[in-house]
């Protein structure tokens, strides 16, 4: 770019900075969600394909929002520039491009599931403090009348308009998030459960280095959503309502909810997007209401074991989950979880209350800040995944990952060992096999079970020799059913294939 257009150019960019900088602390006060960014990045998050998303997933993991983000920033900021660029040969082409940018913006915001009345304003402000803004910068920075004059020379009065507007898209911008992360989050006193469990059996920690602990810390826990800002709800403002095909609707406040008998589960829950050997997994301890009452105050007392009936959960910020019906009333312990190891969820984690679902992958059984079930048919209702292709019915696979060593890594020969977890929710794990090389398969330690419900470790000791080796696992869960080495990919129902990694042992 030649710095005769590097000039407008920069102007553009600077006056979409500030606008979307006054923007952002408007939405803070008023809708947070509704901010220009985050709106446009949420409705390209569900409008993405399902091969591109799992593809994002699977390459940028956990990472795959900032990217996004970053992503929607730098194709504004282009826009922008373009803006600029057009500005000195005309005002009216400039003004649309930034009225399209900023229209975009406010029409992502507005057709977001919880958009709230003041949705558009955001890009409302975005549209005016930007427009103003390229006005007043072109008028200082750019020779008046002429587009052609030579805007080579950096004025002192250049400088400081150009470098004032940054400065102050920054200053703005930080105080819209420092708003936005501002107030003490939102808690609550969680009940003592009416029926505690009994602490873990000793052993489940097999105590060897390098494997997964068997509870995951709250602060560890995987986290998968769409949302690109965890929702904040106010407890006192939250309410779960079950209602559809129910002989009685009920509605309870958190008071009403947390007054309710509760149980505690040991769970595992996993992510159908897991890749063989992924991360997206944990244990923990939830304490919770059984679906199962909250369903019978609602008249549903009896399971009618239609396959056709669903759970359609919804979430505080709009996500839609189908569960069977059957899977909420037969009696696993689906809960409706307000504690988490001990804490009240963390906001991550679908504070103040969440499903979880033993043996069902998260995205058909563990909706986060769940505010509503409604008992329904599949063919009346569909939800956000279905929509996508994923499979309705989310059983988790059986599955078994090596955590140590690491995959790629460099030991020292000698005795060592090979560890990690095995987990197949509902029917439990019978054993786990290990194969270096060609070599035989060797049956694993196993870590006392829990329940069928949850993970187990399992480790075996390895001499380990110079070379390269291939080390591979799998498992054979409760019912004596082998993990099938059929590779599958996460989509539509869950990955299959057994885990293996190679090694180099040094000499
Ligand atoms: N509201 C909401 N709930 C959700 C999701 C979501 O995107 N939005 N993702 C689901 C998926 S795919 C998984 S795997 C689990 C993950 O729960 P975690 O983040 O607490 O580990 O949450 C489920 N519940
Ligand atoms: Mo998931």
């Amino acid at each position: 770019m030649s710095s005769r257009s590097a000039l407008p150019a920069a102007c553009g960019i600077l006056a979409a900075a500030l606008g979307t900088a006054a923007a952002h602390l408007v939405a803070a006060l008023t809708s947070p969600a509704s901010s220009p960014v985050l709106a446009v990045g949420s409705q390209v998050i569900d409008a993405t394909p399902t091969p591109v998303k799992e593809w994002a997933v699977g390459t940028f993991g956990t990472a795959d929002k900032p990217i996004l983000i970053g992503s929607v920033a730098v194709v504004s900021l282009l826009l922008a520039a373009l803006a600029g660029t057009v500005r000195p040969r005309s005002r009216l082409a400039s003004t649309l491009l930034l009225l399209l940018l900023t229209g975009l913006a406010g029409a992502a915001a507005v057709l977001r599931p919880t958009a709230d009345d003041l949705a558009w304003l955001p890009a409302l402000v975005a549209a005016v403090v930007g427009i103003l803004t390229l006005d007043l910068l072109v008028a200082r920075v750019l020779p008046s009348g002429s587009a052609h004059a030579d805007p080579t020379h950096p004025t002192r009065r250049r400088v400081v308009a150009l470098g004032g507007t940054g400065a102050a898209a920054l200053a703005i911008g930080g105080s819209g998030q420092a708003l936005v992360a501002r107030s003490a989050p939102p808690t609550l006193t969680l009940p003592r459960p009416t029926r505690p469990l009994p602490a873990l059996p000793k052993g489940v920690d097999v105590g060897k280095s390098g494997i997964s602990p068997f509870v995951t810390a709250n602060a560890d826990f995987y986290r998968i959503d769409t949302a690109l800002l965890a929702p904040r709800v106010d407890p006192g403002e939250w309410s779960l309502t079950i209602d559809g095909d129910v002989p009685r609707e009920v509605t309870m406040g958190i008071d009403e909810l947390l007054a309710t008998p509760m149980v505690e589960r040991d769970i595992t829950l996993n992510c159908v997007s897991n890749e063989v050997g992924g991360p997206y997994i944990g244990h923990a301890r939830w304490l919770g209401v059984p679906t199962r009452e909250l369903l019978a105050r609602a008249g549903l007392d009896t399971d009618p074991r239609d396959p056709d009936l669903q759970v359609l959960s919804t979430s505080t910020d709009g996500m839609t989950i189908s569960t069977p019906l059957s899977a909420l009333l037969d009696d696993r312990d689906a809960l409706v979880a307000v504690g988490m190891n001990g804490a009240p969820l963390p906001r991550e984690h679908g504070f103040p209350a969440r499903l979880v679902t033993p043996g069902l992958y998260g995205f058909v059984g563990a909706t986060k800040w769940l505010t509503r079930m409604t008992v329904t048919r599949y063919d009346a209702a569909s939800a956000y995944w279905t929509d996508r292709d994923w499979a309705t019915d989310g059983r988790v696979r059986t599955q078994a990952r090596i955590d140590t060593p690491r995959a790629l890594r460099r030991i020292p020969p000698g005795r060592t060992v090979i560890g990690g977890v095995a987990w197949a929710q509902r029917r439990g794990i019978e054993r786990v096999d290990v194969r270096v090389d060609d070599g035989e398969w060797r049956r694993a330690t196993l870590g006392t079970e829990a329940g069928v419900d949850c993970w187990r470790q399992w480790f075996l000791p390895w001499d380990a020799t110079p070379g390269r080796h291939d080390l591979r696992v799998r498992a054979t869960d409760g019912t004596g059913e082998v993990q099938t080495r059929q590779e599958a990919t996460p989509f539509p129902s869950g990955a299959t294939g057994w885990h293996s990694i190679a090694v180099t042992v040094t000499d």
